[in-house]
């Protein structure tokens, strides 16, 4: 055996060696000669292979993603008046975009700190960032994390956090189905079909009362399979604005218990909805309290304003010490082939501020701050269509929680008031709250009201 390996090795090392003398001597030939490639035999996927169609002719146009398309289509209209209330991203009275002051601060101490180095973190991330995002969303007093059941690693923001801790589901979990509400943001379907899980829905939303529809909900989680794995918007649910009262989070919390289905929360807007951390995290604490298990998706990029920093956290609660370390040794081979590890600089913002108590009362202030602006746009565009008279009853747009309103607006309303108003927002009518201002507000209430009034 030894010996035929041995045989083939030489083999295929002279077969390389032949192949490699050929490719010279046809260089050096192809030297001399005027057309560079002319010797050489035309390939489909060279550039000089004139005439010939590109190997990837067949690949068709893919439309725009139907949330950050909006802003494709926003940057390519060139009106002075145009307002971009597709994408959820906060702006500041004055229409831009917001870096906290606390982040500037963590990022100078970064900076000026010289034993800072751009090493490779571990799989996991950044150690002081998961223990810290534990604490955060769990509550520093969690029982879960005391007892060491808690495996949290450092991903992608929220979009990477999902797609780990679903595709850790779909290797190591025995039920691979996933319900999601219906509606949600229009990437959990993909990112949980992707991951090998498959999607189903749960009743949410009701258009009619533009409210929760709880006892579809309950309907619909008491009929899936037992153990199935059932994805909760932890707060601010996107895009309804609509989310469940404590009480009807403890049903919820006791329907799932019963059946042993999987809470899976995407926790993209902690602190973004009410101003407090520990409130918007209420649900997801709800759960753990129990001693039960679940998984948990944690996004900075609203609440601290980090988007483009990609900085979020999977933590997977357990039963036991023994299992979280299992349940991160599978994270970690889920993790390794698809980006090896997370970045460095936004988990390090991220930590500098959790750690330090004066820091992070400042970011307490400042995220309070923006969901208070949030809240007052509500208020001034629900006046803005009363004053305007126009038909319906608006009073959701002050009911609705964190960064969305869902208008109830059609997809023709939506092209309507692109086109004449230069107002941008999803086909479904979803408006998000933070892209407005005073100034915006007449403007988006005057198309409102024409859309209203004159598209059906
Ligand atoms: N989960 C929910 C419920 C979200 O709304 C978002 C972002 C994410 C996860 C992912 O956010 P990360 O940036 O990966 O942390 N939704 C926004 C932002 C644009 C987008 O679609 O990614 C939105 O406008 O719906």
């Amino acid at each position: 055996m030894e010996n035929a390996n041995m045989i083939h090795h030489f083999l295929s090392a002279d077969r390389r060696i032949r192949t490699l003398a050929s490719h010279l001597s046809d260089h050096s030939s192809t030297m001399a000669s005027d057309n560079p490639t002319s010797t050489l035999s035309p390939s489909p996927t060279a550039g000089s292979y004139v005439g010939s169609a590109s190997v990837f002719s067949a690949i068709a146009q893919a439309p725009e993603d139907s949330i950050l398309g909006v802003t494709v289509a926003f940057n390519k209209d060139p009106s002075p008046v145009k307002v971009n209330l597709g994408v959820g991203a906060y702006r500041t009275e004055e229409g831009k975009p917001l870096v906290l002051n606390v982040v500037r601060k963590a990022e100078q101490l970064l900076v000026n700190d010289p034993s800072r180095v751009k090493e490779y973190l571990p799989i996991t991330g950044l150690a002081d960032f998961n223990n810290l995002s534990a604490r955060l969303i769990f509550g520093a007093g969690s029982l879960a994390i005391q007892e060491n059941r808690v495996a949290t690693v450092q991903c992608l923001s929220g979009t990477g956090s999902l797609r780990v801790g679903s595709e850790f589901l779909a290797r190591n979990y025995h039920e691979k189905v996933i319900y999601i509400p219906q509606p949600t943001w229009g990437n959990h379907p993909k990112v949980f079909t992707i991951s090998g899980l498959v999607v189903k829905y749960y009743r949410y939303y009701d258009p009619g009362t533009r409210g929760l529809n709880f006892h579809g909900l309950l309907e619909d989680l008491s009929s899936a399979p037992q153990g199935a794995i059932v994805l909760l918007h932890a707060c601010a649910h996107n895009p309804t604005g609509v989310d469940p009262t404590l009480e009807q989070w403890e049903q919820i919390r006791q329907l799932m218990r019963s059946k042993g289905l999987l809470p899976f929360f995407d926790s993209a807007y902690q602190g973004f909805a009410s101003g407090s951390l520990d409130a918007d995290a209420q649900s997801v604490r709800l759960f753990v309290a129990d001693g039960g298990e679940c998984l948990a998706a944690q996004s900075y990029a609203k609440n601290m304003g980090l988007y483009g920093e990609r900085v979020g956290a999977l933590s997977i609660v357990c039963k036991s010490s023994d299992v979280a370390v299992r349940v991160e040794s599978q994270l970690k081979l889920v993790i390794r082939p698809m980006y090896s590890n997370p970045p460095i600089h936004g988990a390090s913002i991220v930590a500098t501020i959790l750690k330090n108590s004066e820091m992070y009362h400042e970011w307490t202030i400042e995220l309070k701050a923006m969901a208070d602006r949030i809240i007052s746009m509500r208020k001034q565009l629900f006046d803005a269509l009363l004053q305007r008279g126009t038909p319906g009853d608006w009073s959701h747009i002050i009911k609705q929680i964190g960064m969305f309103t869902f208008t109830g607006l059609n997809s023709d309303q939506v092209t309507f008031m692109a086109k004449e108003f230069h107002i941008y927002m999803t086909a479904d009518g979803r408006i998000s709250m933070a892209g407005l201002s005073s100034r915006t507000i007449p403007h988006l209430a005057d198309a409102i009201h024409a859309a209203v009034t004159g598209i059906n």
